[in-house]
């Protein structure tokens, strides 16, 4: 289930298929971040950096070089990494790194460098190529770097003049954002990425279950996020794919509550937006059930309107249909619920077009899901939304909050909130839901939770 060296090796040659001619492409890994005095925040390495080398160690720099035109022998490889060297003491604090001989060994680099002689070889290695491919503005200290790098080429070369008499285009004439070419690769999942997302979505969707049949009025919300945490971990996952949020009663209504520190109180609902990450790769699930197992009914009334909008949110997640299918198939079902429960009034059409539900469904269908949670890939071309396609995996999750004040609404529906959440993988023929194991029906949920 781990993604094989070459699958990273496959990847690394379209980027390179992609390149201009004679052209270079820096990826900076992630950087260790100091939280206070001698510790640290857990790191997790560059996403787009992970996607090109598996490699999990931090501050390596990935180097991909197209072409030898005027190259210095000792440049004209494909694939160049530099990371840390070995180092016994270092180690025997931080852990084993792969050093230049595992760089080329076990991640297949070309050639590999110690960090430390960055200095010495990248102003060599962008000599003579025309175009420069690389993150900009991401982490300011790298920009700095690449800038003094750039520099000293550009001295090398005015030197190199003086010394010769010849003039040349020595070095990059223009900078290209790498995004566009490694997001576009990272939207189409290939058949171990989805083998990975399947088991993180398993993992997570059994970690629901579960919570379904621990969750009791009196708990905190903070024992059911540890309750979650504990689970996907006992199951193989690193940690959290993103903060994990448990809202009881009308906390579902703040999108992104994250302090889940209230006790879950009988007759309220609870809302859990929770998803592992497995690795490297995100799932993402929300479910939301009552904190006794019984949906009141005004609660079931909206539960089922969501549900049933996410149904048809799912169904319309299909190839060939564009990414603004989902939310139509969405929005009609919430509009003509809405007007049922007399919630909103005046015709379909209007609603719509007003967009009246957005004061109840405020959010859009979902996002892409990958490596990380909102997964890069680009949601429009050329102005229109994209048609989906065999290998997307997005998210689908609809929701409903009603505000706990919001006195022009009948009373029986101020404080809840519902949202459900599903990870789909875009298959040849329609769709496979990877976290279907999470029940979602309300005969399955009271069913699990009393029996
Ligand atoms: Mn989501």
């Amino acid at each position: 289930m781990n993604i094989t060296m070459d699958e990273f090796k496959a990847r690394r040659d379209k980027v390179l298929e992609k390149l201009a001619p004679n052209s270079i492409a820096i990826l900076p890994a992630a950087s260790i971040k100091q939280r206070n005095s001698d510790t640290e925040y857990p790191f997790r390495q560059n996403s787009d950096f992970y996607y090109l080398t598996g490699f999990n160690e931090a501050d390596a720099v990935l180097v991909l070089s197209k072409g030898a035109q005027g190259q210095a022998q000792e440049y004209v490889h494909g694939f160049t990494l530099f990371c840390l060297p070995k180092d016994e003491t270092a180690e025997l604090w931080t852990g084993k790194r792969a050093g230049m001989d595992g760089a080329k060994r076990l991640y297949g680099a070309d050639a590999a460098y110690p960090l430390a002689e960055i200095d010495r070889h990248l102003p060599a290695m962008l000599q003579n190529k025309t175009k420069l491919y690389y993150h900009f503005a991401e982490e300011q200290e790298f920009d700095k770097r690449l800038n003094a790098w750039l520099k000293q080429a550009k001295q090398k070369a005015l030197a190199s003049g003086r010394a010769t008499g010849q003039k040349s285009n020595s070095f990059p004439e223009a900078m290209v954002d790498i995004s566009a070419i490694v997001h576009e690769l990272r939207l189409y999942k290939s058949a171990l990425e989805v083998e990975t997302m399947r088991r993180g979505a398993k993992i997570s969707a059994d970690a629901h279950t579960k919570l379904m049949r621990t969750v009791k009025p009196g708990l905190n919300e903070r024992q059911v996020e540890a309750e979650f945490i504990y689970q996907i971990m006992q199951q193989g996952c690193k940690t959290v794919a993103y903060t994990t949020i448990v809202g009881g009663g009308a906390n579902a209504c703040t999108l992104h509550y994250t302090a889940n520190d209230a006790v879950l109180q009988a007759g309220d609902l609870v809302l859990i937006d929770a998803g592992g990450e497995y690795n490297n790769y995100a799932a993402d699930i929300t479910r939301t059930f009552p904190i006794n197992g019984k949906f009141t009914v005004a609660q079931a009334a909206i539960y089922n309107l969501v549900l049933a909008a996410q149904q048809q949110g799912i169904k319309a997640a299909q190839p060939g249909q564009r990414w603004s299918a989902i939310q139509e198939a969405i929005v009609e079902v919430i509009v003509a619920g809405l007007r049922e429960l007399n919630i909103l009034q005046g015709t379909q059409q209007q609603l719509i077009k007003k967009q009246a539900y957005r004061r109840f469904y405020m959010h859009s269908s979902g996002h892409w899901l990958g490596l990380d949670t909102h997964d890069v890939g680009k949601y429009r071309l050329q102005g229109d939304y994209r048609v989906l396609e065999l290998g997307m995996v997005l998210t689908v999750e609809p929701g409903l909050y009603f505000a706990a004040d919001d006195a022009t609404i009948d009373a029986k529906w101020r404080g809840i909130g519902v949202r459900i959440e599903d990870d789909v993988l875009i298959t040849a023929t329609g769709n496979e839901v990877l976290t279907a194991a999470a029940p979602k029906t309300i005969a399955e949920i009271e069913a699990l939770m009393i029996g």
